[in-house]
């Protein structure tokens, strides 16, 4: 029968789901973090392995910022805000901030 769901002859319907966009948690470089505090963020907040840390914190100090993760928005603000809050309680200007990833 014509306008059957799977009559081919009609124009497809528009996909119901779409997949989610992801962000980019990024970590800024600053003049006054030790970078001992930095790379136990690395490790406690992004399940980064000690050498992995030290890479991704040296990245960051010598070009400014580097990608600590990607996730979804929820998750990636989450991550960002856990880590300034942290970085301040512990009186350090580390900063994280999220930046969409497509
Ligand atoms: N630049 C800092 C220092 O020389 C180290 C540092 C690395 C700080 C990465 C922040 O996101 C950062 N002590």
């Amino acid at each position: 029968q014509p306008g059957r769901h799977d009559d081919l002859s009609v124009a497809p319907e528009k996909p119901a789901l779409k997949r989610p966009s992801q962000y980019k948690v990024m970590l800024l470089n600053d003049d006054y973090t030790p970078m001992d505090f930095v790379v136990d963020v690395l490790t406690t907040f992004f399940g980064m392995n000690e050498e992995k840390a030290t890479q991704v914190m040296l990245l960051v100090h010598t070009q400014g910022k580097a990608v600590c993760g990607v996730y979804t928005r929820d998750i990636a603000e989450t991550k960002a805000a856990q880590v300034n809050q942290y970085s301040s309680e512990c009186d350090h200007p580390l900063l994280c901030e999220i930046e969409c990833a497509d």
